[in-house]
């Protein structure tokens, strides 16, 4: 019997109240992640329970109970504390998939900051332009992502802390660098927890949208009310399963379902620090007796071409419930997990914004392979027309997928941007900015963005963050980023550039910019081709005509080109 029995009974009955019982909150009560996730475990009498399997580069492995981890984000805790840092002040995690992240994210929790987890193969641009915007004061990196942060120290006033958690020499130390290596502390057994509050900030995460640098999308504590529940009935967790979810807590999926949902329920989890390839995934789930799996569309399609021999290798009978999130589910994949993982891959909708999951496949409910599923009891999701924005009756109609505000985990605004965030919404509900259709059953089925942002492998690219990355190169004069088709990361990125004078086109200029972009932004902003343009498809008023470009790497319908300048 899964968690969440029946649905339509669960619909029936819904309130969000069925999880502060279960967490035993009363409003007006403090409400700490940190807690919840660690000491509240403990004090259930899991202290001895595992709460994380690490394995890292190498096969180096580790292993940690409720207890160790309360533990470790105490003496974390209580170490920036000693700093000087405290409420909302923006701490930075900056590290590989290492437990300190993990720590380190509930410790920072535990004294009222707020955390801003970035995805460590950032470059320094792309470390800068969210420092900056969220004014953080401290950040906790790793040695080997320190040259990143030397580099943008200095146009950062308000960084005054720089964390290194691997055992480091003093004298190798330069301004605002502090050592802290976990291992060689004395472990803190009691500390002051901040009374945190539900509307108290909790985490940060960025996210790219259409225009303008990405936005620092702001959380509470009280989106652990959601995050337990879905992550309880979604993802079906129960007290003797082994769950991997394999996002990097960078991206929302990481903290939301790779912290806070799996640690509040007790659950024991493990992850798997180092690449992707077949083999090392497969091999990871037999050897941890993987029970419950999280993981993302490009992953599986990546599993799905290294082919059916590798996985007739490995005992994976332990897996029991599948689910998949970031960008649209093939049927093609439900379909191979079933043949192969004796299981469905259970498709489920969500974003950094809504904070926890939102449309989904639920267990045991019929999955009809390509369509996301329905919405989560207690949330009312719709398509709205694009012009009226009323909600479309129709099956099988497009309009933009939209949800009525106020389940725990929305976001409370984007960070320093009122005004975006207040753009978000139309006659009372919430856009996603996905498109969908509803069928008469109720199932959502995704068509695609309603906006610029490229969805490369489950990660989101803004086409503008780019853009502004090339302009830095010397030899770029124009440019306009767009995704185009890939088999295993559905897009990737694609840029079409013009050249400054004295400038010429050619095979190494192109790996040169690639490279430019890997290091100041990510591989995954890289673009992958570039293509080189005697001028850009401009309108009128000299707006570069992205949608134009686009349809060209798709082989769509043009369009309307009336406004095309240059045609
Ligand atoms: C959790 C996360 C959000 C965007 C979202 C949509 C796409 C997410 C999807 C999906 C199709 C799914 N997306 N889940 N598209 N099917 N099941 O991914 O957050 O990084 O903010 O991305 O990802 O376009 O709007 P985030």
């Amino acid at each position: 019997m899964s968690n969440i029995g029946s649905y339509e009974e669960r619909l029936r009955n819904f309130d969000w109240s069925i999880a502060a019982d279960e967490l035993e909150f009363r409003n007006g009560d403090v409400i700490n992640i940190g807690w919840y996730c660690s000491d509240r475990i403990c004090q259930k009498g899991k202290a001895g329970k595992v709460a994380l399997y690490y394995e890292g580069f190498a096969g180096a492995e580790k292993k940690y109970t409720f207890n160790d981890v309360r533990l470790a984000s105490n003496t974390i805790g209580t170490f920036l504390r000693e700093l000087g840092l405290a409420k909302e002040d923006r701490i930075c995690l900056f590290m590989d998939r290492i437990p300190e992240l993990y720590f380190s994210f509930l410790g920072a929790l535990k004294i009222g900051s707020i955390v801003q987890p970035l995805f460590s193969a950032f470059g320094d641009e792309s470390l800068f332009i969210r420092l900056e915007n969220a004014q953080t004061r401290a950040i906790i990196t790793q040695k080997k992502h320190l040259s990143k942060v030397r580099k943008i120290k200095d146009k950062l006033p308000c960084l005054e802390f720089i964390i290194i958690v691997d055992q480091h020499e003093a004298k190798e130390l330069k301004e605002k660098e502090i050592s802290f290596h976990l291992e060689t502390y004395t472990l803190v057994d009691k500390m002051d927890i901040y009374p945190t509050k539900a509307e108290s900030p909790s985490v940060l995460h960025y996210t790219s949208g259409t225009t303008g640098q990405p936005k620092g999308v702001k959380h509470v504590h009280y989106s652990l009310l959601s995050q337990y529940l879905t992550t309880k009935w979604v993802l079906d967790l129960q007290d003797n399963d082994i769950y991997w979810c394999t996002a990097d807590p960078g991206w929302v999926t990481g903290t939301s379902y790779g912290i806070i949902g799996p640690w509040s329920l007790g659950i024991t989890q493990c992850i798997l620090d180092s690449g992707f390839s077949a083999h090392s995934w497969y091999r990871f789930i037999e050897k941890y007796k993987v029970s419950v799996w999280y993981s993302a569309p490009t992953a599986i399609r990546s599993l799905m071409k290294a082919g059916e021999e590798i996985v007739r290798n490995y005992d994976l009978s332990s897996l029991r419930h599948l689910a998949s999130v970031g960008e649209p589910l093939n049927a093609e994949a439900v379909i191979w997990s079933e043949k192969y993982f004796g299981r469905p891959f259970h498709d489920t909708f969500w974003q950094t914004e809504t904070g926890s999951i939102m449309i989904t496949n639920f267990p045991g409910m019929k999955i009809k392979p390509g369509s996301m599923g329905k919405p989560f009891p207690g949330i009312k999701g719709t398509v709205l027309d694009a012009k009226t924005y009323e909600p479309i009756r129709e099956p099988g109609k497009i309009g933009l997928i939209a949800f009525k505000p106020g389940w725990p985990a929305m976001m409370r605004t984007y960070w320093n941007n009122e005004e975006k965030y207040r753009e978000k919404f139309v006659n009372g509900w919430y856009l996603s900015g996905d498109r969908a259709s509803i069928d008469n059953e109720g199932y959502f089925w995704f068509i695609g963005r309603d906006d610029d942002v490229i969805n490369t492998g489950g990660h989101l690219v803004s086409p503008f963050e780019v853009e502004s990355a090339l302009l830095e190169h010397p030899a770029v004069g124009e440019s306009a980023v767009v995704a185009k088709p890939d088999e295993i990361n559905m897009e990737v990125v694609k840029a079409f550039i013009t050249l400054k004078p004295g400038f010429t086109p050619g095979t190494d200029l192109e790996l040169e910019i690639m490279n430019f972009i890997r290091k100041k932004l990510s591989s995954v902003a890289m673009p992958q081709e570039i293509e080189f343009m005697d001028q850009l498809p401009k309108t009128r008023s000299g707006k570069i005509m992205r949608r134009l470009l686009h349809a060209k790497e798709w082989g769509e319908e043009i369009g309307d080109v009336s406004t095309l300048e240059n045609d």
